[in-house]
């Protein structure tokens, strides 16, 4: 198989609450961007939003990453993971405070359910902080159930969810 038949379209959410938010949302794209198997390819707006799990913490800045990789669903999860450990997180409280989290969302049209891993990511249909982002910088990428982006975030909208709002548009 070609490098170019490798290739795969990712989406990736990334989120903090603890310290300078929007500098580990940076560091993380950073991080991502340096990896010779990875182009990042597009970056939502910043959105700051509600916690979701554990309600009893501060509110999280959240963005969504498109890019394209020729690593798979594995290899990205250790390399994703190992920026986490990099920008200092503690992996104390299940759904606690945390410096940074990266989530694999999509992974192409890929659907994968390892212990470790499940593709797409298992709650981001319960997310606005996910799918608002999301259908920013993708409303129109096809989902492996069929549906868009698009469509998604307004069946969840329908049902109603966390409340979400703009904290700068991305600039590059
Ligand atoms: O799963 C990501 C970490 N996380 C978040 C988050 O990123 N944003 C919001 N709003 N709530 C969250 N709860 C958890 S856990």
């Amino acid at each position: 198989m070609s490098l170019e038949d490798k290739k795969k379209k990712v989406f990736i959410g990334l989120g903090s609450n603890l310290g300078d938010r929007r500098s580990y949302l940076e560091a993380a794209c950073c991080e991502l961007s340096a990896h010779p198997g990875i182009r990042v390819l597009q970056r939502s707006s910043l959105y700051e939003t509600e916690p979701l799990g554990y309600l009893d913490q501060g509110w999280f800045l959240n963005q969504v990453v498109e890019m394209e990789t020729i690593l798979d669903a594995e290899q990205l999860l250790s390399f994703t993971q190992g920026i986490e450990d990099d920008l200092g997180r503690k992996r104390s409280l299940r759904w606690g405070p945390r410096v940074i989290d990266l989530d694999i969302l999509l992974y192409g049209d890929l659907v994968l359910n390892l212990p470790k891993l499940i593709i797409p990511h298992p709650r981001m249909y319960e997310r606005q902080f996910v799918l608002v982002p999301l259908a920013e910088i993708a409303g129109k990428f096809l989902h492996p159930d069929g549906k868009t982006s698009r469509e998604h975030m307004e069946i969840l909208q329908r049902k109603g969810a966390e409340e979400i709002r703009l904290f700068s548009e991305y600039n590059p």
